[in-house]
């Protein structure tokens, strides 16, 4: 069984296989984690993300989730997913963000990566709230870890940035590993 693991931290700091990118449907960088991964992994991400577009119409959709290089990060590689704005809980919002965290799993297994580090998509700029969102992405990871499409998977990390969220999974994952380094 794969290890779950939570820090509270920067996920550009990470040194894993694959770090997951809050990011939206155009791509192009914006404020928050997105533009921390960019600031920190430089142009050659953004690069990457204009030529996986230009197959896709100018856009990826919600849910979505796509893998470029990690330039100058430590992680091999960034997947980038476009996690729901919050608009009430009405607009498929919740099944959009286990979306994100499916697909992100599913594109790392099918590269053969072993360690995957997400931030808490949409708890944002896009209103998430984030009880609810710690529900489902720690659901929806430990359900996909059972799964033989997620099976080259080792482990796991949520990075928690903001005290609020940290607080959230550590309730909801005890007695598995957390790291708050
Ligand atoms: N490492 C880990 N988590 C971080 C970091 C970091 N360096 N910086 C912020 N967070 P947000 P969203 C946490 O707003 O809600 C962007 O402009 C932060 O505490 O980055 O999915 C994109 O371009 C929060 O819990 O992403 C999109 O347009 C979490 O990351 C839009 O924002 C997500 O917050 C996406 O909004």
């Amino acid at each position: 069984m794969a290890r779950l693991v939570l820090i509270q931290g920067d996920i550009t700091k990470q040194k894993v296989d694959a770090i997951v990118n809050a990011a939206n449907t155009s791509l192009q960088g914006g404020g928050g984690v997105d533009g921390a991964i960019h600031d920190a992994g430089g142009p050659s991400i953004l690069e990457a993300c204009k030529e996986i577009l230009k197959d896709k119409g100018g856009k990826i959709k919600t849910g979505e989730a796509v893998i470029t290089t990690a330039g100058k990060l430590p992680a091999k590689f960034v997947i980038h997913t476009a996690g729901p704005v919050w608009k009430g809980g009405g607009k498929g919002e919740s099944k959009h963000l286990a979306d994100c965290y499916r697909n992100s799993m599913f594109l790392a297994h099918e590269r053969v990566l072993k360690t995957i580090a997400f931030p808490n998509i949409s708890t944002g700029v896009y209103g998430f709230p984030k009880a609810q969102a710690a529900e489902i992405a720690i659901g929806i990871v430990r359900s996909l870890l059972e799964e033989e499409e997620a099976y080259n998977i080792e482990e796991v990390r949520f990075v928690c940035f903001d005290e609020e969220n940290f607080k959230l999974y550590r309730q909801r994952m005890k007695g598995e590993m957390v790291d708050c380094g």
